[in-house]
């Protein structure tokens, strides 16, 4: 990691005050839990609206994530581009709709999520946007992966080292 900031900072508190990586936890969050989870995710990333009891939306619905994946894979819906905390699709899911607002160059950068090095997954369900992810802020530090139209990985080489992405 090479560069250091405040959001940065923000990022690993949020991560040590969770029961991350804990089987428990991604199994059977208990109401209590996800709403620690959720007050925290809206104090620390402005612009968040709570959707559900387990989700957070920014910019209008485009970006979303959930606290606690159920489902796997299947939680990443058509014409999502998602990641996910843990490798085989677990833990927190972060998906943005592949849409012209997300996918015309903009750079995403986790640290707004709270996913600053934590995805192990991805899956692409667009039918034709590609997303390149990146070892630093503001695409930098080296192309880690490339997300392709319809594909997914369960376990990624570079792990928990994703810290943005730009969709096209
Ligand atoms: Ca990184």
């Amino acid at each position: 990691m090479k560069i250091k900031s405040a959001a940065l900072a923000t990022a690993v508190v949020v991560g040590l005050g969770l029961p991350v990586g804990t089987g428990v936890a991604d199994a059977a969050p208990t109401a209590a839990s996800l709403r620690t989870q959720m007050a925290q995710v809206l104090a620390e990333h402005p612009g968040g609206v709570q959707t559900g009891a387990d989700t957070v939306s920014w910019q209008n619905g485009a970006v979303t994530l959930k606290l606690a994946s159920l489902r796997g894979v299947a939680d990443c819906g058509y014409n999502q581009f998602c990641l996910w905390e843990h490798s085989g699709f677990g833990g927190r899911m972060l998906a943005w709709n592949a849409i012209p607002a997300i996918c015309s160059g903009l750079i995403i950068n986790l640290t707004d999520y709270g996913f600053n090095d934590q995805a192990s997954a991805w899956a692409d369900n667009s039918p034709s946007r590609f997303v390149d992810v990146w070892n630093d802020y503001g695409a930098g530090g080296g192309r880690i992966w490339r997300m392709l139209p319809g594909a997914s990985s369960s376990n990624v080489q570079s792990n928990d080292a994703a810290s943005s992405l730009d969709c096209y």
